[in-house]
């Protein structure tokens, strides 16, 4: 069998999840090539090494462009913050390496354009980050909408709900600097709502939007774990160059209607990412903190019976989950990494398309620097101008 050498980018929350999902991978599914974690990169030689030494990782190194020379290693995984994204990943495509990266893909819409040419040019296969496609119950939710349970599709409505940064003395995280995330819960967060629509409803043809900083200064940053931050000693208040929240209305190419709402200040909602999807036929509805459960409401069914129905999503016969455990003993968070790499590492072993790919990254990065500019000039904005 095959084997697929891995060299990642980064090693903090998102690094931790990947690692954890790279491991996994093989003990749960047969994706045509075995997987060695080869080289971690990261910038401070004792960090990267001892995320090395307890992710699992052969070697370490402390320079990008060391890593995407290697000989020995076959596929980049970007998980550091997006405003490096573009160089890591074009450097990686033109040394031959197979590359998946985070989304958001890229800062702008251009950027993301030049990472898909670059990929496209060297014909490494690639990848984007939106795990939560991966999820059996949304999955599930597409072959519904797929096989015409649903009918004509009306509306797409969708959260993507947290509030992390509720504190104003919460510090000015990465996250929370244009220059490094391209932009705040919009980018973060927003992105993952727009795949998921592009995914289950198709694409967009004009945007409109609104979108608040609700704590315009916050004490620099000290020490950042996850979510969870410590200010530096010094405290000092700088700007925050992010959006806390954006809002956006959009109409898809199919005629359907879709609102959009991200934000990191929806206090008591920690990751609370919803959507509802409604149909001539029927609707489907899914929260993230139940996802294993997908509801459906059939309209054709007999009115004294009709209503919201919960599946829960865990039989053999759902997508993924005949790879993990009996019906009813749910899967988490992690597993919607193991299962885009599993499609990842399939599509690489056989030779056949990715998907998400980053021509997908492109279009989720088109439709976010549409809604924002049509926040900056306060009108609507066809999203094939972008
Ligand atoms: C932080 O808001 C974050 O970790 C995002 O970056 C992820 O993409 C999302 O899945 C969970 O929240």
């Amino acid at each position: 069998m095959k084997t697929i050498r891995i060299g990642m980018v980064g090693y903090k929350f998102m690094g931790k999840a990947h690692s954890n999902a790279w491991g996994r991978l093989g003990m749960f599914f047969d994706s045509g090539a075995k997987i060695e974690l080869k080289a971690l990169c990261g910038r401070d030689s004792e960090w990267v090494r001892k995320a090395a030494d307890t992710f699992g990782f052969e070697s370490v190194e402390t320079d990008w462009k060391a890593l995407v020379r290697r000989p020995d290693i076959d596929l980049v995984d970007i998980t550091a913050p997006s405003n490096v994204h573009k160089q890591i990943a074009i450097a990686a495509a033109e040394n031959g390496k197979h590359v998946f990266c985070e989304k958001p893909l890229a800062l702008t819409a251009g950027d993301a354009r030049d990472i898909l040419a670059a990929a496209t040019k060297s014909g490494v296969k690639h990848q984007v980050g939106f795990n939560y496609r991966f999820t059996p119950a949304i999955l599930l939710a597409k072959q519904l909408i797929d096989g015409g349970k649903l009918g004509t599709i009306h509306h797409f409505r969708a959260k993507y709900l947290q509030d992390w940064i509720l504190d104003p003395a919460f510090p000015l995280v990465w996250r929370l600097d244009k220059s490094v995330a391209g932009s705040g819960s919009h980018g973060d967060l927003g992105a993952h709502l727009i795949d998921l629509a592009h995914f289950l409803v198709g694409g967009m043809k004009r945007v409109i939007g609104m979108n608040k900083t609700f704590v315009a200064e916050r004490p620099e940053v000290g020490i950042m774990q996850g979510l969870t931050a410590q200010s530096s000693t010094k405290a000092v208040l700088k700007p925050v160059t992010v959006d806390d929240a954006t809002l956006f209305l959009a109409e898809f190419d199919n005629g359907a209607l879709g609102s959009f709402e991200a934000t990191r200040f929806a206090a008591g909602h920690k990751n609370d990412m919803s959507f509802e999807i409604n149909g001539s036929k029927g609707s489907v509805r899914f929260e993230f903190e139940r996802m294993n459960e997908l509801q459906y409401h059939d309209a054709t069914d007999d009115p004294r019976i009709g209503g919201f129905r919960t599946i829960q999503a865990t039989e053999g016969c759902h997508p993924y989950m005949k790879a993990w455990w009996p019906a009813g003993h749910v899967i988490g968070y992690e597993q919607t990494f193991v299962h885009e790499f599993h499609e990842f590492i399939q599509a690489i072993a056989q030779n056949t398309a990715t998907s998400p790919d980053f021509s997908d990254g492109v279009r989720c990065c088109q439709v976010l620097d549409a809604v924002d500019q049509s926040i900056a000039e306060a009108r609507w904005i066809a999203v094939a101008d972008i």
